[in-house]
């Protein structure tokens, strides 16, 4: 019995012994989270300074070429730049068989590097793309294929490139027809007034024309207006007057005489006809 109460006693205290265990573990908790350092806040990265690679200098000992896609202005093709170890020649051919072909235009270059050499070229029209080539000179400065100019090679590779034609056939297309610009003659008319009339009386000239009238009154005084082309003069007999216009609008215009000159004064009157 007495070995029950025992431990029926430690029992009793057992409770209390687990909550003071509890205790301690919260308040180890308690006292780790407090002394534990904030989490490092993470920093922006360093920006890095980018150091400019050194240029690189190429130093060209190879022949090469280069030609871009173009138009052919004036029959000239441009190739971009070539760079040869000897005097040569750059050739453009035709494509035939994705091959190059017939030879249609050829430019000297010095030895070392050649830029925006125009070749001279022909029979171009029909193609939408050619080669040019690198060739040496064999010394005799005259540029000679097939023969002695042979091809520039590297590494048993002829130096050429291909490049497109833009738009060879819109330039050699069907020739387009302008509209034909108003002509713009000096029609020049030798006139007359006299009483009661204008000679000539009607006067026929192209839209466009740069009309000049020389005017003589035979007798006397008249006038002369032609008021839609901003025309009044005073015709003085034994003078000639020039009357100067443009016949800038298609149409019949009356001309008149303005100073009344006796009975038939008010029918003395003509035609300008502008076509
Ligand atoms: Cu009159």
């Amino acid at each position: 019995m007495k070995k029950i109460n025992f431990f029926l006693g430690l029992n009793r205290f057992k409770p209390m012994k687990n909550y003071l265990l509890i205790l301690g573990i919260i308040s180890i908790f308690l006292i780790s989270a407090c002394s534990q350092q904030p989490e490092p806040v993470p920093t922006a990265p360093q920006p890095s300074i980018i150091t400019p690679a050194p240029e690189q200098v190429v130093v060209e000992t190879k022949p090469s070429i280069a030609v871009e896609e173009q138009k052919v202005e004036n029959d000239n093709v441009v190739v971009t730049r070539l760079f040869l170890d000897k005097p040569g020649y750059v050739v453009i051919h035709k494509v035939a068989d994705g091959k190059p072909g017939a030879v249609i235009g050829n430019s000297e270059l010095l030895d070392g590097e050649n830029s925006n050499v125009n070749v001279k070229v022909s029979d171009y029209e029909n193609e939408n793309e050619l080669i040019a080539m690198l060739h040496y000179d064999d010394g005799d400065g005259n540029y000679e294929f097939p023969g002695d100019d042979t091809p520039t090679k590297v590494d048993d590779k002829v130096v050429l490139q291909k490049f497109i034609l833009l738009e060879t056939t819109l330039t050699q297309g069907p020739v387009q027809i302008e509209a034909p610009a108003p002509t713009s003659d000096v029609v020049e008319i030798d006139m007359t007034a006299k009483q009661w009339e204008f000679t000539p009386a009607t006067i026929t000239v192209n839209e466009g024309d740069k009309v000049k009238l020389n005017i003589q009154s035979v007798d006397v005084t008249h006038g002369f207006s032609l008021s839609e082309f901003g025309v009044s003069e005073r015709l003085t007999p034994g003078k000639t007057t020039i009357v100067e216009f443009t016949a800038d609008k298609v149409g019949e215009y009356i001309f008149f005489c303005t100073v009344p000159c006796g009975r038939g004064h008010s029918g003395m009157r003509g035609k300008l006809v502008v076509e």
